[in-house]
């Protein structure tokens, strides 16, 4: 869908021409130019259904090892996710799990959550570390994720996440732990190239503002852009560390303040809503979606799938919940997994909207008209995922 003033940028009988993977016309298919259609060597009917810019998951957590299946079973028996946490479960039970597994294993575990998400018509997948918490566990997270993106007809943007938890062999030395991100594990992700950006966890349960602004101190000095899980559980103050940092994204923000939400503005950090977190634990208070709107930050939509707090493996289903429990309106739902989770991955103009000039990472779908990518439950009329010109059956 391109921008032509009508909802959802909707082009009716449109016709998208690619060239080495690129998009490199759009319009009405009436429109187009004789010479574009001259030397083509592939046509692909749409048949009537609905194409879109190829989904982007701008924020997951999916390589990790075991399940937190029980962790489940004592939230239903009352049990809230931090006490869990602080009995020593939680994301360091996914980390013991996790640095026990080889790289080949954490790969075999981990595929079918990237396929599962693909084959909801997504083109483009952020998968962060963070349940290493070591420099080796964390390194291999990131190349599993490489790996992965290999494997798969998916793009995949790799995040440092070393600051999500404190490991317990650091309890009472944090700011050993903090100086091994710094020093050690940032500038080695850097050398291999194994991470598109940095992320840390600013809360109760894991570090507090100063502590996540000595990582992005450490990010910035390695030229990495950074990202934040903010104001999740409590007010602690990280919408507005995400903007003074100029962050890419600011994620979660159930708490954040109207002061916040000014900030993020201000700095031009997109809002990430990720409500499948806030399904999955039960939560009651809401990101503050009106005064996100209405200072005009950029709002994206993901799945956090993560084993913890959010094991959704359907990108369609987030969307719904974005709408259901958010408020989103379907419009602003799909454009928070197309058009404006492209800057959070700092891949505006390449991916999520088609558009000359941007990749050929297309979803073609069996709907009747796109708000039901929000509005079915449970479905998947991902019809054909198109990466990079190439096309494929997203059952497969
Ligand atoms: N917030 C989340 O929702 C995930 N990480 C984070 O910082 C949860 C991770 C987990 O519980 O395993
Ligand atoms: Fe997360």
């Amino acid at each position: 869908m391109a921008d032509t003033g009508e909802a959802y940028g909707v082009v009716r009988d449109g016709l998208v021409a690619v060239v080495d993977g690129r998009i490199t016309w759009v319009g009405p298919a009436r429109a187009v130019p004789r010479e574009l259609t001259a030397g083509t060597s592939r046509t692909l009917d749409g048949g009537g259904g609905w194409l879109t810019p190829g989904l982007i998951d701008c924020h997951t957590h999916l390589v990790f090892a075991g399940t937190r299946a029980d962790e489940f079973e004592m939230r239903l028996r009352g049990m809230t996710y931090e006490e869990i946490a602080r009995a020593g479960g939680g994301i360091q039970s996914t980390v013991t799990a996790t640095r026990a597994a080889t790289e080949e294993q954490l790969c075999d575990a981990s595929e079918w959550r990237l396929e599962s998400i693909a084959a909801h018509g997504v083109t483009t997948v952020e998968i962060k570390s963070g349940y290493g918490l070591d420099v080796d566990t964390e390194l291999r997270m990131l190349r599993v994720a490489r790996a992965l993106g290999e494997r798969l007809p998916v793009r995949v943007s790799r995040t440092l996440l070393a600051a999500h938890a404190l490991p317990s062999e650091y309890r009472d030395r944090r700011d050993a732990y903090l100086d091994l991100v710094c020093a050690t594990m940032i500038p080695h992700a850097v050398a291999e190239r194994l991470a598109h950006a940095v992320d840390a966890f600013c809360e109760g349960i894991a570090f507090t503002v100063a502590e996540c602004a000595r990582v992005f101190d450490a990010a910035a000095a390695h030229g990495l852009p950074v990202r934040l899980h903010a104001d999740q559980l409590s007010p602690f103050g990280g919408a507005e560390l995400a903007a003074r940092y100029r962050a890419r994204s600011a994620d979660h923000l159930e708490y954040a303040t109207e002061a916040g939400c000014r900030a993020l503005a201000a700095a031009g950090t997109t809002a990430v809503l990720l409500p499948g977190a806030y399904y999955t634990l039960g939560e009651s208070r809401r990101p503050p979606v009106d005064a996100l709107r209405r200072h005009g930050v950029p709002i994206a939509v993901a799945t956090d799938l993560n084993p913890g707090s959010s094991p959704v493996t359907s990108p369609l289903l987030a969307m719904n919940m974005a709408c259901v429990l958010f408020g989103l309106t379907p419009e602003e739902a799909l454009a928070g997994m197309t058009r404006q989770a492209a800057p959070v991955l700092g891949l505006q103009g390449e991916v999520g909207v088609v558009s000359p000039g941007a990749c050929a990472d297309l979803a073609l779908w069996d709907v009747d008209h796109p708000s039901e990518l929000s509005y079915w439950i449970g479905a998947n009329p991902c019809r054909v995922v198109v990466r990079g010109g190439e096309v494929h059956d997203p059952r497969k």
